[in-house]
């Protein structure tokens, strides 16, 4: 499927920096070390609802990631997926009796649009689960060849004892990953299977739910996760560089990701860096489609907000951070947002050498944005009590806040 349009990225005077990353798998931070092209693959959405402000904020982080590598002049190779078949889409559909199939089209459209809005890069590929069950198929037929998948009463799961390595991204231990299972889209009580958290690699055509040909499999759709190996695998390889989602991804989602692929092609890992977004809440809990303490960034756009003020009101927090949205955060956005544009509209001001590579410090230093914020208004500061001769600075800090943030003053 198509993706959305990109804004340019202005190119900064001097050097970009590697970037230093927390991977999950190791629990520290990791240089990179990409070639000319950097590999990201980050996990999309579930279209049964509007984008909140949840998924914009893991999608910004990962936003980021792409802008700190632009700026060591490498390209970037960035792949997402769209998991437009899946349990919550048809239970949605269905509550609401529409089609499912339109449901999915229509909220991938308005996520297009709120990620056209706040600016954030496209994917070079973007992929349905539906269009990619072509190249899912063969791999699940591949894994049953190897001993890897076994039937259960037509479904064809995949036993995670295969996998030697099975466990490494998350690091959890055997309770946990049961109780994450039964939470995060598994079926770990149901009987037959050989081991609990085995996850469903295939499931058999049921009875009023959409289902597709899957040659020797017979017809079904996807499980989860190897949707995402399959696009992964096809268009980046392995051994790329970062998998990103929230942190409710990396169990089960990521660690059975990275086990499908293990067992697949004998290689280790997946993913150079497995990085997770910290969990937006509202009122006390995670903000979530099923919970529906939501806040849209469709619906603040609707009511006039700047999207480039949630942006900023994104980027006040760290990536890993479990944070709460208050008004409070927008409001302090907008402020910062005024005081930033006011700055940067004059005709000279302080030198912003010593700010871009400030920002280039903080950034390739696990995405640290409170620290770029902070720089930026120490900058707007000084600006604002003594202004300074320097006739290049405003247009500088203009596209450093641009290439680096994402954030058009
Ligand atoms: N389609 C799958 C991934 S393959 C999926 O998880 N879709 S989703 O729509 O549920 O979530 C999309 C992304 O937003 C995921 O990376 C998820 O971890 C992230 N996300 C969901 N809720 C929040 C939240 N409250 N805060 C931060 N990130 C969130
Ligand atoms: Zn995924």
């Amino acid at each position: 499927m198509h993706a959305w349009p990109a804004s340019e990225v202005p190119a900064l005077p001097g050097q970009g920096r590697d970037l230093r990353i927390h991977d999950t798998a190791t629990g520290g931070l990791v240089t990179l070390d990409p070639g000319p092209v950097a590999r990201i693959y980050v996990c999309g959405i579930t279209p049964y609802d509007a984008t909140h402000l949840g998924h914009a904020a893991t999608y910004n982080a990962f936003d980021l990631v792409q802008r700190v590598w632009l700026d060591t002049k490498r390209q970037v190779h960035y792949v997402q997926n769209v998991t437009d078949v899946d349990d919550p889409l048809l239970e949605r559909a269905d509550r609401d009796g529409v089609d499912w199939a339109v449901l999915a089209e229509k909220e991938t459209a308005l996520f297009r649009e709120d990620m056209t809005a706040l600016r954030m890069l496209p994917p070079r590929h973007y992929i349905g689960a539906v269009e990619a069950i072509p190249g899912i198929v063969p791999l699940v037929e591949r894994l049953r060849e190897m001993g890897a998948a076994y039937e259960l009463d037509g479904d064809i799961y995949f036993s995670v004892e295969t996998d030697p390595n099975f466990g490494q991204v998350s690091n959890l231990d055997a309770a946990a990953m049961r109780l994450l299972s039964a939470e995060r889209g598994g079926d770990p009580d149901r009987p037959g299977k050989k081991n609990p958290l085995d996850p469903m690699l295939w499931m058999a055509a049921r009875e009023g739910e959409p289902s597709w040909d899957g040659g020797s499999l017979g017809r079904g759709r996807p499980g989860w996760h190897i949707e995402c190996v399959a696009i992964a695998l096809d268009h980046l390889g392995m051994g790329f560089d970062v998998q990103g989602g929230g942190s409710d991804l990396a169990f089960p989602h990521h660690e059975m990701g990275a086990s499908h692929a293990q067992v697949l092609t004998g290689e280790f890992p997946m993913a150079k860096a497995y990085v997770h977004a910290g969990m937006v809440g509202l009122h006390g809990e995670k903000m979530s489609k099923s919970k529906g303490n939501l806040v849209f960034v469709s619906a603040l756009r609707r009511d006039g907000v700047d999207p480039a003020a949630i942006r900023l009101a994104l980027l006040s927090h760290h990536y890993r951070a479990d944070w709460e949205w208050t008004d409070q955060t927008l409001q302090d956005a907008l402020t910062r947002l005024t005081h930033w544009r006011a700055a940067v509209s004059r005709p000279d001001g302080p030198s912003a050498d010593t700010l871009v590579e400030e920002l280039r410090e903080a950034m390739s230093n696990d995405l640290d944005t409170p620290t770029a914020l902070s720089a930026v208004d120490c900058w707007a500061a000084a600006q604002q009590s003594k202004g300074g001769t320097d006739t290049a600075a405003p247009g500088l800090v203009t596209r450093a806040v641009d290439a680096l943030l994402g954030v058009a003053l």
